[in-house]
């Protein structure tokens, strides 16, 4: 190879991110400055944060939506930061390469100003993590990287460059070709399809139980398998379920859809699942979240499991029959197999009277035209405000309750993202979520505890131009939290309520302050003509929405104890 024909590190890590069909990266100074002046003619724009775990959250966003690796990048000092934003891109397999600088080796291990060692704090949120220590590496561990984090369960990866801000990659030449992934792989990476004798063991077993519910999990949101769960639903009269992350993955109006069980859950879903005879898991992780703590369906159910990933077959239900394979290419071989069985719809009308009964219930809370606002009614006006190829990014706690129960979604072209667990993820996730597509429109939906943890990324939304949609239910404290800790505190009128209860704030000021429109909604029926206004705006627009901390958020049927 001649030198004429050889560049840098630093150019051939922008060039071949950039060849990858990468649009956005985000990090805070001072990293890999060379590399992120080349995107200067390359046109992949760089989101300068105002925090390390913001930029991990942002570049989550930007992967989940993309389906192909979201970058970060933090110097040495920023790296603790940096992972601790990866945590919620490992619990929700999301596919992002988080970039590092660190002090080399001559400055290791003896007590090097801002210097700890790496590796211990990427090991939790990681899959693969390596240092670099030179350009000659550089592409084979880059390329490794990027086809770690997108294997079945797609989850983050690391470098760690040599030098406080990756300087070792300035150093050398490279002739290698800037293609990281010859095939341009989005998740899912691969659709392998399941074993036939499996297929037909699970077949029979389908057609031969009398009350099947299909749980979808988040990993059939990622194989876009919802069409292939609603056909094998139908042949089977089987309602869905769907775990919080694959909310909307088919219509949550269809008369087979139940909701989300577990623990974030409204009272219908784990009533539905707690009484079949016959439990099939798509694609899902059959955590304590999604299980009520493995009590919905009891451990004795009968379990067929279908996932990608070997690991998870039996890992909490130990009975299960296991189907290997992507759900989407899988549940198509599963659906020939179960052909047109006659089915007792039994079941299936019996859970669209729990559905519609409980509805109906929440219906007068839903069109509640008073003050303060409720949420169910703020729900609702969501539901009608988001365009049919919107994408709704919901925080954790009330926020992922409140959304994953009372926002309904069409299953076609919505998307919903929601946080894994890190309270105040939504807000840069969104941000993400935006710059990953640009041509739909992005609105978040969090609480003002989540929403005060990353304020300053207004600043960046501002610069950036990134015209996200921010509903703050602003009920001036932690509303999930306020029923524990008065119990906590023997229910004792005010005892306890200091650990959860701040504000009052106007956003809509703070967000002026930053230079972003905000719009303040006190009553119900300001709130549509707020959404209309900020959806229609080419600008991020945080709309604030006045809410009270008392209402409770619909809360889990859970079975009664057996004794
Ligand atoms: C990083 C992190 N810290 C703490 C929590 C615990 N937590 C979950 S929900 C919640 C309160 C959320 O309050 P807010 O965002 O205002 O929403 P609300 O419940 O009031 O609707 C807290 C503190 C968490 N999930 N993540």
């Amino acid at each position: 190879m001649s030198e004429a024909t050889t560049i840098n590190g630093a150019q051939w890590l922008a060039r071949a991110l950039a060849d990858s069909g990468m649009t956005h990266v985000f990090f805070v100074e001072s990293v890999l400055r060379r590399t992120l002046l080349e995107f200067d003619e390359l046109g992949v724009t760089r989101v300068l944060a105002h925090s390390e775990k913001a930029a991990a959250y942002m570049a989550d966003g930007y992967a989940r939506v993309m389906g192909t690796p979201g970058v970060c990048m933090a110097q040495s000092v920023g790296a603790a930061n940096l992972a601790s934003g990866l945590q919620d891109a490992w619990l929700g397999h999301s596919p992002v390469v988080a970039l590092t600088g660190r002090k080399e080796p001559s400055f290791q291990h003896r007590n090097s100003y801002q210097e700890i060692p790496h590796a211990p704090l990427f090991a939790a949120v990681t899959k693969f993590s390596a240092p670099v220590d030179s350009t000659s590496e550089l592409p084979r561990l880059l390329r490794h990287a990027w086809r770690a984090a997108l294997a079945d369960p797609p989850r983050p990866t690391h470098l760690d460059f040599s030098g406080l801000q990756g300087d070792v990659i300035e150093l050398g030449q490279t002739g290698e070709p800037t293609v990281i992934d010859q095939e341009a792989r989005r998740v899912p990476a691969h659709r392998p399809v399941a074993d036939a004798r499996d297929i037909e063991r699970a077949a029979a077993a389908l057609r031969a139980a009398g009350r099947v519910v299909i749980v979808a999990g988040d990993s059939a949101a990622a194989s876009q398998a919802g069409p292939e769960v609603l056909a094998l639903a139908a042949a089977l009269a089987a309602p869905v379920a769907t775990s919080l992350g694959a909310r909307g993955i088919i219509s949550t109006r269809h008369p087979l859809h139940v909701g989300v069980p577990g623990s974030y859950s409204a009272p219908p879903a784990n009533r539905i699942v707690h009484s079949a005879d016959l439990v099939l898991f798509v694609g899902c992780d059959t955590g304590d979240q999604v299980t009520l703590n493995w009590t919905v369906p009891p451990l004795a159910t009968k379990i067929v499991q279908l996932d990608a990933d070997p690991l998870e077959i039996g890992r909490s239900y130990p009975d299960a029959i296991g189907v290997v394979g992507d759900p989407k290419a899988s549940l198509a071989r599963l659906a020939d197999a179960v052909g047109k069985p006659q089915r007792d719809r039994g079941f299936a009308d019996e859970a669209a009277r729990i559905v519609a009964d409980w509805r109906a219930t929440m219906a007068p809370l839903a069109e509640d035209d008073r003050a303060p606002i409720r949420v169910e009614r703020l729900c609702a006006e969501v539901t009608r405000a988001l365009p049919a190829d919107g994408i709704l990014v919901a925080d954790t706690g009330y926020s992922g309750i409140w959304t994953g129960t009372m926002v309904d979604f069409n299953g076609t072209g919505q998307t919903y993202l929601r946080a894994a667990g890190s309270l105040g993820w939504s807000f840069p996730a969104s941000l993400g979520a935006q710059c990953a597509a640009p041509g739909r429109k992005v609105v978040c939906f969090t609480g003002d505890g989540g929403f005060y943890y990353h304020l300053a990324e207004l600043e960046s939304a501002h610069r950036c131009g990134i015209p996200v949609t921010v509903v703050v239910n602003n009920n001036s404290g932690f509303g999930q939290n306020l029923t524990g800790v008065r119990r906590i505190a023997g229910n004792r009128p005010g005892r306890g309520e200091a650990l959860v209860r701040f504000g009052p704030t106007d956003f809509t000021a703070v967000a002026r302050s930053f230079g972003v429109r905000g719009i303040r909604v006190e009553h119900p029926s300001e709130i549509a003509p707020a959404l209309n206004e900020a959806l229609a705006a080419d600008e991020p627009v945080v709309v604030d929405v006045v809410t009270d901390l008392e209402p409770r958020a619909p809360e889990p049927w859970v079975p009664p104890a057996t004794s």
